[in-house]
């Protein structure tokens, strides 16, 4: 009885609980109701508190969510998960780098556990991908989430096609509906109009970005046409929009382990590779422009 009333406790709990934020304070709210449950069937305090005790250690115990990152070879994976994380994966300017499953336990800047799983690239030959997506075969299923990393003005879909079709596949609609797509190398889209000083695209180099973005999407909905997730354009090497992507892979999480991640993130910021001069005059415009209103 006690354990039927554990498990169905830590049901409710989880599927209310959708944010580490309101996780206090609606644990305090379902122990007392908990308790009142259990001094109603004639559990003593001691014993209660021995059964609150459990249902922490139940809960803390859950493993952290877990992160795929997959994509073709060279797209940034390696690089993209550094960002992010300030990890030390290798990473190769020409060759295909990552060859096996890098399974890596890194902490978000809001303390949250979360197992990043870094796999290797597609596209490099025959051979490789065989192997590859027998690992792909292997993972995916079990994990929270799946970034697909590709890379900004790339042209060449039909390997993404490709790629996407198989995955398609392999994979459930749940699965596939846990799809976070990423184009990386913001910086590399054409015409190449980066702003060094204010670490930002100038506005046709942004245009040609959205534009990339919606005929990726475009791309995507022809293959999976009830796909309804989150995609980012970002920049792992500038850490532009690294935030939103972030984020948009935490909102990904299932409802149910969502809970074990804050929804906010914050990491290593575009902001430290932008002109201090420009960033003090932006905040200062800004400042003025909220007073004023
Ligand atoms: N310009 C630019 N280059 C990047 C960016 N991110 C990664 N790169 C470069 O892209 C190349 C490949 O990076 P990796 O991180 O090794 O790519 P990967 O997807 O992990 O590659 P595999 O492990 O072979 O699958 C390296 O030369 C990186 O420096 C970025 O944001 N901008
Ligand atoms: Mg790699």
């Amino acid at each position: 009885m006690l354990l039927y009333l554990l498990n169905k406790f830590i049901k409710i709990f989880k599927k209310e609980v959708t944010t580490m934020s309101i996780y206090k304070s609606k644990m305090q709210e379902y122990l007392s109701q908990l308790r009142e449950i259990l001094f109603a069937n004639g559990v003593s305090k001691d014993e209660a508190r021995l059964i609150e005790n459990e249902l922490f250690k139940k809960m803390n115990d859950e493993a952290p969510p877990r992160i795929a990152v997959i994509g073709e070879t060279g797209v940034g994976k390696s690089s993209t998960i550094n960002a992010l994380f300030n990890t030390n994966l290798p990473v190769h300017d020409f060759a295909a780098c990552t060859q096996k499953v890098e399974k890596i336990n890194a902490t978000t800047a809001n303390g949250d556990s979360i197992t990043i799983i870094d796999f290797p690239g597609l596209g490099e030959g025959i051979m490789a991908d065989e192997r590859h997506w027998e690992l792909y075969k292997k993972e995916l299923p079990s994990v929270d989430v799946a970034l697909w990393v590709l890379s900004a003005g790339d042209r060449a879909f039909g390997n993404m096609i490709t790629a996407l079709r198989k995955i398609s596949d392999i994979c459930s609609d749940k699965e596939l509906s846990r799809l976070v797509f990423g184009i990386n190398k913001a910086e590399h889209m054409s015409p190449e109009k980066w702003n060094i000083r204010t670490n930002m695209p100038e506005e046709n180099h942004l245009n040609n970005l959205i534009g990339f973005q919606n005929t990726v999407l475009s791309a995507i909905r022809e293959i999976i046409p009830e796909w309804n997730g989150k995609i980012e354009t970002y920049s792992a090497h500038k850490r532009y929009n690294l935030d939103a992507l972030l984020l948009a892979v935490l909102q990904t999480v299932p409802e149910t382990r969502r809970w074990k991640v804050k929804q906010t993130s914050d990491v290593a910021s575009w902001e430290e590779l932008v002109d201090p001069e420009f960033l003090r005059l932006a905040k200062q415009i800004n400042e003025e422009g909220e007073r004023n209103c």
